[in-house]
């Protein structure tokens, strides 16, 4: 079998995606997402300036010499474009090779090691009060597992909220600036689980992202005063290139942490998971590489009792939730999917096999990942510039968003 041609399709339905298609002489296409959010255009040079002229030809079966090729030839390693580039590439091959194959992707991997993955979903208030009326509308939907996430009194709006603007494309296409406050999310975020619990009980999972703006010492003082209301998880409590900070957590609090939605090789991981400092992985197929590397740091997070928690939210197309899905179904120590409702036209642009229905999700049996996509509708939905915001703490310092 040969690679005939690949196409780089860049669609914005609902917002945009990069998406990869390799065809191959024997007729079977894959496609596999390339999305960056904010950096799209960035992951699109270096696909068709770089990766397509040495591809095309080759032999798509050969996915892990081709992986190798991609990482190892480069001379250039890791970061977030080149992994995001080669992750669309893999996993449009792996979804060549499980339609060859004629069985689904999770199938080729090793077959089935539950019979559904237990979704989470986002609820968010500009009050608490409004955050708890909307986890309590998710558990009316089904879901088990909700991540709460509210305004902080006396700053505008911050991440999660609805009022926070993901993505800019809006404000003549440049960052919205937002406002953050350390002291004041530390003093309210513990009345918002506090509400939860009281409000809704136990049988709910709560889970709440961070999303990178503490510090060591502050993220073990939020652990500890969340610890009372037994959190799922702690997500991105402090930005994470400095891997060994996350001891100083460990030593203050049993509340589970999760990290890794912004890593993208397994180098940015292995010390947390080796220490155990983690208890769930967020890489995704993505941004990790593609199936071939994630499937390699979903097993070694096994051998040290870290589960899977890849990262799914809208910014990640339905080819990556589908990776995502087949590689959770496989992993033994599968934790948690997230999942962010797709918009209408997202969903039209990549029809899928994949399924959601009470409060679990399944990659579906279609061979393959299961999804493709629209050409023809994908072209209807042009890419516009957009940036995630940036944040600055009250005194004008930039600082995590
Ligand atoms: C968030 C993401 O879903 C999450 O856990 O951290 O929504 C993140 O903000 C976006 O993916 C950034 O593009
Ligand atoms: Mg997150």
């Amino acid at each position: 079998m040969k690679i005939t041609d690949i196409k780089i399709i860049v669609s914005s339905p609902g917002r945009n995606f990069v998406t990869v298609k390799i065809f191959t002489d024997e007729g079977l296409t894959g496609i596999g997402d390339a999305t960056l959010n904010g950096r799209e255009k960035a992951v699109v040079a270096y696909l068709q300036d770089h990766l397509v002229p040495v591809l095309t030809g080759r032999d798509p079966q050969r996915i892990e010499d081709i992986w190798q090729y991609l990482y190892k030839g480069a001379y250039w390693r890791r970061g977030p474009v080149t992994m995001a580039a080669i992750g669309g590439i893999d996993t449009a091959l792996w979804d060549i090779k499980a339609k060859a194959a004629g069985m689904p992707l999770y199938q080729l991997l090793g077959g089935a090691s539950r019979e559904r993955l237990m979704a989470y979903v986002h609820a968010q208030g500009s009050e608490i009060a409004q955050t708890v009326e909307a986890v309590a509308r998710r558990m009316e939907e089904g879901f088990r597992a909700v991540r709460a996430q509210v305004g902080i009194p006396g700053l505008p709006a911050v991440y999660g909220t609805d009022k926070s603007a993901t993505n800019t494309a809006d404000l003549n296409g440049l960052p919205q600036e937002e406002v953050w406050s350390t002291p004041k999310y530390l003093r309210h975020v513990p009345k918002l689980f506090e509400a939860l619990r009281g409000d809704l009980g136990w049988e709910v999972e709560l889970l709440h992202d961070v999303h990178h703006r503490l510090t060591p010492i502050e993220a073990a003082r939020l652990g500890k005063d969340l610890e009372p209301f037994r959190l799922f998880w702690l997500e991105d409590a402090v930005a994470a290139e400095h891997q060994e900070s996350f001891r100083l957590i460990r030593q203050h609090t049993v509340t589970p942490l999760a990290l890794g939605e912004v890593f993208n090789t397994v180098w940015d991981a292995r010390l947390l998971i080796e220490e155990q400092l983690i208890d769930y992985i967020r890489m995704t197929t993505v941004h990790a590489g593609g199936v071939t590397p994630l499937r390699r740091i979903m097993d070694l997070a096994g051998l040290y009792n870290v589960r899977t928690a890849c990262h799914g939210a809208m910014d990640m197309s339905p080819a990556c939730l589908a990776a995502n899905l087949h590689l959770g179904l496989w992993a033994p120590n599968f934790g948690i999917q997230e999942y962010s409702p797709y918009m209408p036209e997202t969903l039209d642009v990549f029809p899928g096999a994949w399924t959601v229905s009470d409060g679990h999700l399944h990659p579906g049996e279609a061979h393959g990942h299961g999804v493709e996509i629209d050409e023809a509708l994908a072209a209807k939905f042009p890419y516009e510039r957009s940036y995630l915001p940036v944040n600055r703490l009250e005194d004008g310092t930039l600082w995590h968003w």
